[in-house]
């Protein structure tokens, strides 16, 4: 970052109420949708996090914001209620801006933004490995579980985000308009997805029906979105920007998609991408040693759904921003996104061959 840039993020940060005087500023994660800055200040006070928020993603920020507040306030008195220690590393705190809100639009850079206490000694992490895939089973079924009670409506900060028969529509509608003139290139590909189609809008039918209700739901679970403490264990689940009513199955198949792929989501080697069926059975065995709980067996049946599911969706999102030209997801490459969507697919491919005895169901059973 040069100078003038540091004045501009500096003239931002000290628009909140933070303690201690800012000392740096500098670019922080590696999220595709916000942009992060890591805030220092002297010893004694706290350091901080500064996110723009993409509001071209984003479209409501006040809703965004008022979830956020709702969510860390509901999982606060939670674990505080239990008698959890070290909360204050175990929940994000958003903190106000100069008019008491949490978070702020700056004109000059025509952006919101907000800021939140940065979690000392504190690890995120592209890839799990299969002794510590069950604790973030744990750690994401205890989410669900502190979240069930939520006294609050949360609003849905993107409409129909994973809805599969809405993100088709949105697929079929950049392959028609081609705007970036690539369909021609991956006709393979839009065939590979629409062969599958029926098959991937089958939750919708069946919460239509009534059969699969939704519940609250991170919406992002990542591998990067969870912090973990120097010694391994799982602190909190972070970047709750996405958190709204989802099906349940949404959490345990996008956490697999990341963490279950030997190769990173964007690795052009497609011979690397493929699925770890190590990281299934410990990740599944942790997520269902809460979770089996309050899960009902059609929400259970769903499971190995989810783990096609979210390769599959995210394919189709990938593609569809690259055949749009690229406006949704960050790139660093004009092909990144094909070679994300292509990841994906390779990922679902293994994933298919892996389950076509249908042993996620058994082994699924098993831990029930
Ligand atoms: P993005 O939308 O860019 O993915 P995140 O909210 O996930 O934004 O933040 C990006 C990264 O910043 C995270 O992966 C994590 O490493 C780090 N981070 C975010 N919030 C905190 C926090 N409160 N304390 C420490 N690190 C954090
Ligand atoms: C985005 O913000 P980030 O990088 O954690 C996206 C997710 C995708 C993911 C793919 C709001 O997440 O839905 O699964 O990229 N978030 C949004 O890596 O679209
Ligand atoms: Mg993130």
């Amino acid at each position: 970052m040069d100078n003038l840039n540091m004045d501009k993020y500096y003239r931002i940060a000290s628009r909140f109420r933070h303690e201690g005087e800012i000392l740096g500023i500098r670019q922080y994660g590696d999220g595709l949708i916000n942009d992060t800055f890591k805030v220092t200040t002297p010893e004694g006070f706290p350091d901080y996090i500064l996110q723009r928020i993409n509001n071209a993603v984003f479209k409501n920020v006040g809703m965004l914001q008022d979830n956020i507040r709702k969510v860390t306030g509901h999982l606060y008195n939670k674990l505080s209620q239990a008698s959890e220690r070290d909360i204050d590393r175990k929940v994000l705190r958003f903190i106000d801006a100069e008019d008491g809100r949490n978070y702020l639009f700056d004109e000059a850079t025509g952006n919101y933004w907000r800021m939140m206490v940065f979690i000392p000694d504190a690890y995120t992490y592209e890839s799990v490995t299969p002794e510590n895939a069950y604790k973030t089973g744990l750690a994401i079924s205890r989410f669900h579980s502190l979240l069930a009670d939520i006294p609050d409506e949360l609003g849905e900060t993107i409409p129909h985000f994973h809805d599969m028969v809405f993100r088709l529509e949105e697929f079929r509608q950049a392959v028609k308009a081609d705007k970036a003139s690539r369909s021609s290139s991956v006709h393979d590909l839009i065939e590979e997805i629409e062969a599958r189609a029926a098959d991937m809008t089958a939750a919708e039918r069946l919460h239509a029906d009534g059969r699969l209700p939704k519940r609250i739901c991170h919406c992002d679970t990542k591998v990067n979105n969870l912090l973990f403490d120097s010694e391994g264990e799982v602190l909190a689940v972070i970047d709750l920007d996405t958190v709204m009513p989802s099906f349940i199955f949404s959490d345990y198949g996008d956490f697999l998609r990341t963490a279950a792929n030997f190769a990173a989501e964007d690795d052009p080697d497609m011979k690397k991408a493929g699925f770890n069926p190590a990281i299934f059975e410990s990740f599944t065995k942790g997520y269902l040693e809460e979770a089996k709980d309050f899960i009902t067996p059609a929400e259970t049946l769903m499971l190995p759904f989810a783990v096609r599911l979210f390769p599959y969706m995210q394919c189709v999102r990938f593609l569809g921003d690259y055949l749009n030209g690229d406006t949704y997801y960050k790139i660093k490459y004009p092909e990144h996104n094909l070679i994300r969507a292509r990841n994906q697919f390779a990922l679902l491919e293994s994933i298919e061959r892996y389950d076509k005895d249908g042993s996620m169901a058994s082994f699924i059973a098993s831990c029930i």
